[in-house]
């Protein structure tokens, strides 16, 4: 028996544990290993139950995912798949009781070896649920068909498609668990096991009915679930993919579903869409490590924070630090721009609040870690202070100066900056090791994103440091280099340029919107601005302007800063790209002002406008981030592509079916990415230059990841 699986034997009920740290993943030894053992019990004279068991701090969080990548063919993961199963029955048809007992979380096919033993025990905290649709798979292991048999189709679609995990207290209810242990679980579990050996109770679950009221309400919920999909999952296949395994099990025998769900889970995990939110997977878990920080590198413990600047970006960022139980001492200039402030959190926690998502003594408790103030007393205890004033040079040089005053020289001095240079802001503090770009995404207490932008001078350990607080407010840190704009927004300059010139040479602003949120992203570039204000860009160029500096190179058009001259700042104003209801009011209609401004602007640059395909617009933005990005990369801003595709998949919520914008370039096939860029030069000018690490991995026949580069999409 291999070594991640052991075999005891414990008061005539035989252990199998499985030990293969860090989370119990399902290797081909441990399958092989996991159904020796249940043989071996079965077998043994000495043992009269089974319990199944994890090691360490888990269960089994599922499938080991480095595995698919073994998985070439369609045929050949369909007849792999044919073992998995089998095993899965021969465990189910074991003669003597057998309990899975979870702690920690019983994940993908985790959870599907706990559905094919007869009884779930678990302890309270522990976490049950099928995530493969994040992985762009449905779950393979028999888990479409055994889990609407104990919980019903609904809640079966329902974390299937959604991915969540679903507490203990929940699942117990819901029939997934039979049993919670209040202390001991394997104490627990074997005392329950003893119990069903006395009962003569054996329960397998592909046995349980389905009865036709059963199956007829859950064929309801399947042709619910895919209009709901429809609207929320966009340009993805595995949440659809699932619905059809449970709906084949619903229609049909187990044995009918099973099949079907070999089918489909074969398709899938071979697809693009699987490689790419794989990828993902593992690109966010390599973001954390940083080649020159080692992995020891002493942290300090953020116990108090403050926050300068209580506008929008401030105040989400206090609330992230007091969501994650960290008081702040929020600084305004004065009292009525810390009052508008206070009000606004106040505001969006009533939001939460009305959603059911807290209470109205959560959020009373949250809001008194917030101590609102107008001096800087008391910024000598603070372990972190979060500068967050609007985006201007000379008054974050300002403030820098300040803070390097009024806090302990061991404080974490972090910017929110968006754009600007980090290394000023440490000159300015007279303590440029301490210095740090913390780069909050908005809405700061919602997105996933922190872009940490070391300095030239920037400690090891403040970089360490701010990586773990990432962890621990929620977010995912990348950390990046501080040249203009960062990774996220010195890429998006580019994305920008290609939206406003496929306007002036004739597409609609509302066909752009249109092409890109149905590639995938949750808001086009015009929908994006009006809710960010068109006023944060126009401020931003009129200062590169007055340096003598443009965000991308090439045409510079018009058209936004005709809008921000009108006072057209988007939703806060009623007017921006698009027209609102009024001011504050999501409720948008096409502006034919826009169309005349953009005719305006192309007859000045001597452009006929014409009709442009929806297919030209997804290429011309996603050239414009991939050859930007290999420039990005090369001048060493981002440790790794990864990074950049974690960049994208949380900031500004690429795709992840497409693996964010690197990983996309590499499914296009970079040899098609750089005929693009030199057409595009060709037909546009020399702004559109290929990046030199594009053509150097095109010679090499290698892609951003791979040497397998041109797979098709
Ligand atoms: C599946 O089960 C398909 C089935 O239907 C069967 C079909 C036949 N495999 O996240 P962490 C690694 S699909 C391989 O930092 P945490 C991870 O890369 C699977 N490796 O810890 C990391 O490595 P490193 C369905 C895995 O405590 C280390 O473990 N299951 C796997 O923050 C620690 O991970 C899932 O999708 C794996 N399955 O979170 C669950 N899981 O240290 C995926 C983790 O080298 N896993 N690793 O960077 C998770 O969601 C989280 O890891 C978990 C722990 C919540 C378990």
């Amino acid at each position: 028996m291999p070594d991640s699986v052991r075999y005891d034997v414990s008061d005539r009920v035989a252990v199998v544990t499985i030990d293969n740290p860090p989370v119990n993943a399902l290797s081909p030894a441990v399958w092989e290993g996991i159904d020796k053992a249940v043989a071996r019990a079965v077998a043994d004279p000495e043992a009269d139950a089974i319990v199944l068991i994890g090691a360490g701090a888990t269960f089994i969080a599922g499938a080991d995912i480095k595995v698919f990548d073994t998985l070439k063919t369609r045929e050949d993961s369909f007849t792999r798949s044919a073992g998995t199963h089998a095993l899965l029955r021969r465990l189910e048809d074991a003669s003597k009781p057998l309990v899975a007992a979870i702690h920690g979380n019983a994940l993908g096919g985790g959870l599907e070896v706990a559905q094919a033993c007869h009884f779930r025990v678990a302890t309270k905290d522990a976490k049950v649920g099928q995530p493969e649709v994040l992985l762009g798979i449905i779950p393979g292991a028999g888990g479409t068909q055994r889990l609407p048999r104990l919980c019903g189709a609904k809640m079966a679609l329902e974390m299937c498609t959604d991915g969540k995990p679903v507490a203990a207290p929940k699942a117990l209810a819901a029939g997934i668990l039979d049993h919670i242990v209040s202390d001991g679980l394997l104490e627990g579990a074997i005392a329950f096991a003893k119990s069903k050996v006395v009962a003569h109770d054996i329960r397998r679950t592909r046995q349980i009915a389905m009865t036709l009221a059963n199956a007829s309400a859950g064929l309801d919920a399947c042709a619910a679930t895919r209009q709901a999909l429809a609207k929320t999952a966009r340009g993805a296949k595995a949440p659809f993919a699932v619905v059809d395994a449970i709906e084949a099990g619903l229609r049909g025998t187990f044995d009918e579903g099973s099949q079907r769900e070999r089918e489909i889970f074969a398709e899938c995990v071979v697809s693009t869409e699987s490689k790419a939110l794989r990828h993902l997977f593992f690109a966010e878990r390599e973001v954390a490590k940083v080649p020159d920080v080692p992995k020891d590198t002493p942290t300090r413990e953020i116990k108090r924070a403050a926050v300068v600047g209580a506008g929008t970006m401030g105040g989400g960022i206090a609330m992230t630090y007091v969501n994650a139980g960290i008081p702040v001492l929020l600084k305004e200039v004065d009292d009525a721009a810390l009052q508008r402030g206070l009000a606004t959190i106040r505001k969006n926690y009533d939001v939460t609040m009305s959603k059911g998502k807290m209470t109205a003594e959560q959020v009373e408790k949250t809001m008194a870690l917030i101590t609102p103030t107008t001096i800087y007393d008391g910024f000598d205890q603070m372990d972190i202070v979060v500068e967050a004033v609007f985006e201007n040079m000379d008054l974050k040089k300002a403030t820098f100066a300040e803070l390097g005053r009024v806090t302990r020289p061991d404080c974490v001095l972090a910017s929110n900056s968006s754009t600007l240079d980090i290394d000023e802001f440490g000159r300015a503090s007279g303590r440029p090791a301490q210095v740090i770009g913390h780069h909050f995404f908005s809405p700061a207490n919602v997105m996933r994103l922190l872009e940490i932008v070391r300095g030239r001078e920037t400690s090891k350990e403040v970089i360490a440091t701010s990586l773990k607080l990432a962890k621990r407010l929620g977010k995912v840190g990348v950390v990046v280099g501080n040249c203009f704009g960062f990774v996220a927004n010195r890429m998006l300059a580019y994305y920008m340029r290609e939206a406003y010139l496929l306007l002036e040479e004739g597409a609609s602003v509302e066909q752009i919107d249109r092409v890109l949120t149905g590639f995938g992203l949750p808001v086009g570039p015009y929908g994006m601005q009006d809710i960010a204000g068109i006023d944060v860009g126009a401020r931003i160029r009129m200062y590169l302007n007055s340096i003598g500096k443009t965000r991308a190179e090439g045409p510079q058009s018009a058209i936004p800063d005709r809008l921000f001259e009108m006072g057209r700042y988007g939703q806060k104003t009623g007017a921006g790209w698009y027209k609102y209801d009024a001011p504050g009011s999501r409720n948008r209609t096409p502006d034919p002002l826009i169309e005349q401004i953009a005719d305006e602007e192309a007859k000045k640059r001597g452009i006929t406008r014409r009709p442009i395909a929806d297919e030209e617009i997804v290429a011309r933005i996603t050239t414009a981030l991939a050859n930007e990005g290999a420039r990005v990369l090369e001048d060493g801003y981002a440790t790794r592509a990864g990074d950049i595709d974690i960049i994208y998949a949380y900031g500004f919520g690429f795709p992840r079916h497409t693996g964010g914008p690197m990983f996309y370039a590499d499914t296009v096939g970079l040899p098609t990415v750089l005929a693009r860029v030199k057409e595009y030069r060709a037909r546009f000018g020399d702004y559109w230059e290929p990046a030199p690490l594009l053509e150097r991995l095109v010679a090499e026949g290698r892609g951003f990841y791979s040497a397998e580069s041109g797979a098709a999409v």
